[in-house]
């Protein structure tokens, strides 16, 4: 299938175009849907991205700085360095770290209001009530909360306080979070290297002011920003947001759920739920089953009400409640393409400004939830801890009101559903495999030869979904157990990766027998993008069962097709633990490129010369954390890759 039509030889790839992506993308509907936007005349990002074509050399290699109001400066071999004087590599890794700032800053805000609902729920200020009781009392022991002769409200308050600290604090005191879970060997590891964050608030300033005209000029530097702010990304805001989410609304439990296009009903009030906040999405799914609202709708003329969900919100209910999957973020544009949705229901990030004008070809209604996240001519519903579940029900009867007025004669369902096991918080893949205890054995023994988390976005450089479910074919047929969140679960959840059946369909012996015997698929669907914490506990804790530290472990990560900033830090957070990390696209860093017209992945011994920041990412990495970097396209080579590293490890190991 390679070379694609839009060719970038000195980025060593090539990108498809819009028919490639028909063809290539596995789920069949997706190519119905893009095809029914074609034929009345309406866009989506396929058209917008072929309309991009070609994209900007300078600014895909990095080399483009957009740091100060006298650029944008171009860094080449004649203009080595920008107006103020910054050579490339202080523009790549400011760039990067500028990415990384912003990818922490949303995760943080994300935290920050599911704490804020944490802490008013706490004293008893909001509709909610604490689910996940028992996240509480290990949280309080954990960070030495006094417990006795308390009741539960007021330990959550602490243990809300002290996560709310990690993500604000401005002093040196080290994240609680981090102290208490972290392995020892790692916290040593970060303080040698002098990268302990403060939090999050602190760490986003101070990468902001360290990347400003004139501040820092040596990448190092901004090389050990780069590594402080992913440990504060990690430990005080991913962390922080599945911790209270935990707390909020109780840890996830195996069940079965449904993905695809085809949950939304002909005759039904459709509502989606779309963005990553927890609180709002949970009081819309409450009220999606008041019985009044019912009703409601009956009146009006509907069969009922449908509720699904999209991106990260739908994938935290469908780990919670088996509520369905829609799909994920290039998805959403065509999910309201099928001219069935009457309300999309949208919190936080990923909301991809194209939905509107899909959304008013079919009537649908955008009900923005977050003062940080407007439409314009979207309907505003603000989300209030206090008045959520109210507000909610008048979210609901909006959306049966549209129900009734709106023209729904455009309608068109993809047929077909996927089943899928989902809910795997690291409790409930605990229960299914006997503890870490249990799962280092089966690693030792080979019965799983590695555990690979494949995780993060969707982005147009590569066939949409096509690399993820390639890659996870393959790993799985060589004997990977692996783990997943974001949209790439989607991808996996929608090819039937999650289903039980797959270990058979795709593993050989012995995961295939190891997947069967515990009643599990070989792709566990561990939740949404913040979720990355419970794989990162589920590696430290079979690093403490085993007694090897992590980065000795036959671990990986693969983000196939990184889009949001957000994933710049999620691959940071493996890495700094020790967990080496495949890309699924060349990141925006000057990388080698061939001399001779080698073509994709044939001019290893002909590049130009390596910028060192990418020998910091692919190499000195390694003597630092035990962990690296490596970029590949294309899935089978990536596979290749992560099988040979991890056999490495294994060898070492002696298993
Ligand atoms: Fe966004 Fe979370 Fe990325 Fe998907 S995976 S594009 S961040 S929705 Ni999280």
């Amino acid at each position: 299938m390679w070379p694609m039509k839009y060719k970038y030889p000195k980025l060593n790839v090539s990108t498809p175009s819009k028919e490639e992506i028909k063809e290539k993308t596995p789920g069949r509907a997706t190519k119905a849907l893009i095809e029914k936007l074609e034929e009345e005349g309406i866009s989506c990002w396929v058209d917008r991205y072929e309309a991009q074509q070609p994209q900007c050399l300078f600014g895909l290699r990095g080399e483009c700085c957009r740091l100060c109001l006298m650029g944008p400066c171009r860094i080449t071999e004649k203009t080595p360095r920008g107006i103020c004087g910054l050579d490339v590599n202080g523009v790549a890794m400011g760039h990067l770290l500028r990415m990384l700032a912003a990818g922490c800053a949303a995760h943080g805000q994300h935290t920050f209001d599911v704490l804020m609902t944490l802490k008013k729920t706490a004293r008893k200020e909001t509709g909610f009530t604490v689910v996940g009781e028992e996240r509480v009392h290990e949280l309080a022991s954990l960070f030495g909360i006094e417990k006795n002769g308390r009741d539960l409200t007021a330990i959550t308050e602490d243990v809300a306080d002290v996560l709310i600290d990690d993500l604000t604090r401005w002093d040196e005191t080290p994240i609680r979070t981090m102290m208490a879970l972290a392995p020892k060997e790692r916290i040593d590891t970060w303080n040698k290297l002098d990268i302990l964050p403060r939090s999050s608030f602190y760490e986003v300033f101070e990468s902001l002011h360290r990347t400003t005209l004139g501040a820092n000029s040596d990448w190092r530097n901004l090389a050990k920003q780069d590594l402080r702010t992913s440990l504060a990304y990690c430990w005080s805001s991913i962390f922080g947001s599945n911790l209270a989410t935990e707390i909020l609304f109780g840890v996830p439990k195996v069940k079965t759920g449904t993905v695809s296009y085809s949950i939304l009903k002909e005759g039904y009030v459709n509502i989606l739920v779309h963005g990553h906040t927890p609180p709002m999405v949970e009081a819309v799914a409450v009220a999606a089953k008041d019985e009044k609202l019912t009703d409601y709708a009956r009146e009006r003329g509907a069969k009922g009400i449908v509720l699904g969900g999209m991106c990260c919100s739908g994938l935290e209910l469908l780990a919670r409640y088996g509520v369905p999957s829609v799909t994920n973020i290039l998805g959403q544009e065509l999910a309201i393409g099928t001219g069935a949705v009457d309300a999309c229901v949208v919190d936080q990030q990923c909301v991809l400004p194209g939905i509107s004008e899909v959304a008013g070809c079919y009537g649908t209604m955008i009900i923005t939830t977050h003062e940080s996240n407007r439409i314009p001519g979207a309907l505003h519903v603000p989300y209030r801890p206090e008045t959520a579940l109210d507000d909610a029900r008048k979210i609901v009867r909006m959306a049966v009101d549209t129900f009734a007025s709106r023209d729904r004669t455009k309608m068109y369902i993809p047929e077909g559903e996927t089943v899928a096991m989902v809910g795997f918080s690291r409790e409930a893949i605990y229960e299914k495999l006997g503890g870490p205890e249990k799962i280092g054995e089966a690693l030792t023994s080979g019965k799983v030869r590695g555990i690979v988390t494949v995780v993060s976005c969707n982005t147009s450089k590569v066939p949409y979904e096509h690399n993820q479910v390639a890659l996870v074919k393959e790993l799985v047929s060589r004997g990977f157990l692996v783990t997943t969140t974001g949209c790439a679960s989607h991808a996996l959840l929608n090819a039937g990766l999650c289903d039980t059946h797959a270990a058979v369909r795709y593993g050989q012996k012995p995961l295939a027998d190891y997947c069967s015997e515990h009643g599990i698929p070989p792709v566990l669907a561990t939740g949404a993008c913040v979720d990355n914490s419970r794989t990162i506990r589920l590696f430290i804790d079979i690093s403490r069962a085993t007694d090897i530290p992590v980065y000795r472990l036959p671990f990986f990560f693969s983000g196939v097709e990184p889009s949001n900033e957000k994933s710049v830090g999620a691959g940071m957070s493996f890495v700094t633990l020790g967990v080496s990390v495949h890309s699924g696209f060349p990141g925006q860093l000057p990388v080698p490129v061939p001399k001779s017209k080698g073509g994709p992945g044939k001019a290893d011994d002909a590049m130009q010369e390596r910028s060192p920041v990418v020998d910091f990412f692919s190499k000195e990495l390694k003597e630092m954390v035990g962990a690296a970097i490596y970029t590949e396209p294309y899935p089978d080579k990536a596979a290749k890759l992560i099988d040979g590293e991890i056999q490495k490890k294994r060898k070492t190991l002696g298993w």
